[in-house]
């Protein structure tokens, strides 16, 4: 699409998703056995044909930066780039301060492409968008600024922004994570709307906007926080309503958004795609899912040597891996995991590089990067137990750090 810069937000800590986040950035993390959760955002811009594409880093970001030249590099024979920008390259020594400051620290990089529109999407959540149609909405409306958002129970609204609109779409109210009594969808007291983090802005307002704010005594140039809550007030800000869009083959495309913020809610995202009708279609070839595959081949099941089957039931498992005379249900396994005779594994999400001895059992558990486990050692059982050594979700996962060696 002509006329439309876009710039990905993927710098945030991730704070809650910790230990995951101790050596990479939230949106670095590997996710469904052969993805990082960037993938998600960046295959929705690209197969919208949007590929002018800023990427804003800060944290931890060298595993983004490989991944993002191994599997997001673009040809220099086209004008279409795909560009990490590293923090502090434009405004002197300072960090961002918040989603705004990131943007206004990279104004003149946009500046210079001088774009009628500027895409600002997050890169923490897993969905797909036809990004173009959230862009024809802003344009039929002659919006200055849109908004995408998305149902979701009221007991969530402290998660995110909350909005309001009129009959047209237009924005009429906007709480940034609302702590108590947000402002459910009339005639819906169970639902509120909730901002997706993902903005379409007119360049020219954008920029006021952001100026504004840098002047702001007090702001803590966040997006939603300070920004979306005054401009609606002055300006046409309109919500674009996620359940409209649609995506080729897939009528329901739009009934699955996470936000894989916690512990939980990403160990569920990755169970989610088991299913036999999975919400999140990773098979639509018109609307495919690229990520970067490493130089290994297949995975492979065999038997042991005295004889063991391998049985691997309703589990995705990623190339490199090899499990041999081992039981494997229920799990996504990434690249590289190599599980020994007798091994039982269940409702257990690896990331991959791992190996794990004979005669373990492991039940809903989240293994990071490059863990090595001793023969025999139990995981998930016990939780007491487990959380003496390890970190215990509250809905009782258990978390393997990158790195770790178990039960030597
Ligand atoms: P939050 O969930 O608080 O709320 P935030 O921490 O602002 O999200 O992160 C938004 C995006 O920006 C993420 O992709 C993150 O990785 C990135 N990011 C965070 N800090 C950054 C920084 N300093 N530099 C570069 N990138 C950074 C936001 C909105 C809510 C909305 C939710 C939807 O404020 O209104 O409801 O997202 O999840
Ligand atoms: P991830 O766990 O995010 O998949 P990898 O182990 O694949 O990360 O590492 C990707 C890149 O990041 C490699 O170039 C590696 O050398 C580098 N890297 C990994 N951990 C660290 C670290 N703690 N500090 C600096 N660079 C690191």
């Amino acid at each position: 699409m002509a006329g439309i810069l876009s710039v990905i937000l993927a710098g945030g800590a991730g704070t809650r998703l910790y230990p995951l986040t101790e050596t990479r950035t939230k949106p670095a993390v590997p996710f469904g056995g052969g993805y990082r959760l960037i993938d998600f955002a960046l295959n929705n811009f690209v197969n919208s044909d949007l590929l002018k594409i800023y990427v804003l880093t800060q944290f931890k970001s060298q595993s983004l930066n490989v991944h993002l030249r191994q599997a997001w590099y673009l040809s220099s024979l086209t004008d279409h780039f795909i560009d990490p920008i590293p923090a502090q390259m434009r405004m002197g020594k300072r960090w961002y301060e918040g989603t705004a400051d990131a943007i206004y620290q990279n104004m003149r990089l946009i500046e210079i492409h001088d774009p009628d529109q500027v895409c600002i999407f997050g890169s923490d959540h897993i969905y797909k968008m036809d990004i173009r149609q959230m862009i024809d909405f802003h344009k039929r409306r002659s919006a200055q600024l849109t908004v995408a958002a998305i149902k979701v129970p009221v007991a969530e609204a402290h998660l995110y922004g909350v909005v309001q609109v009129d009959e047209q779409g237009r924005m009429t109210g906007f709480v940034e994570k609302p702590q108590n009594n947000p402002p459910t969808i009339p005639g819906d007291p169970e639902h509120v709307l909730a901002s997706m983090g993902n903005y379409v802005f007119d360049t020219q307002t954008l920029f006021a906007a952001l100026k504004a704010d840098a002047k702001e005594p007090g702001s803590t140039h966040d997006f939603g926080l300070d920004i979306l809550t005054k401009l609606y007030q002055t300006h046409p800000v309109y919500v674009y309503d996620f359940a409209s869009n649609v995506i080729p083959n897939e009528p329901n495309s739009t009934a699955y958004w996470r936000d894989v913020g916690t512990i939980d809610s990403f160990w569920q995202s990755n169970m989610d795609l088991l299913a036999d009708d999975p919400p999140l279609d990773l098979f639509n070839p018109k609307w495919p899912l690229r990520s970067y595959h490493p130089p290994v081949p297949p995975a492979k099941y065999l038997d042991s040597t005295d004889g063991q089957r391998s049985e691997v039931s309703k589990s995705m498992v990623a190339s490199g891996c090899v499990i041999r005379g081992a039981k494997v249900r229920r799990c996504v396994l990434g690249f590289n995991v190599d599980v020994q005779p007798g091994t039982e594994l269940t409702d257990v999400v690896f990331l991959g590089d791992s190996a794990i001895g004979q005669n373990c059992r492991i039940s809903r558990a989240l293994i990071d990067k490059d863990v090595e486990i001793a023969d025999g050692v139990i995981i998930g059982e016990d939780l007491d137990a487990d959380k003496e050594r390890y970190k215990v979700s509250p809905s009782g996962i258990v978390v393997i750090p990158k790195g770790s060696r178990i039960g030597f």
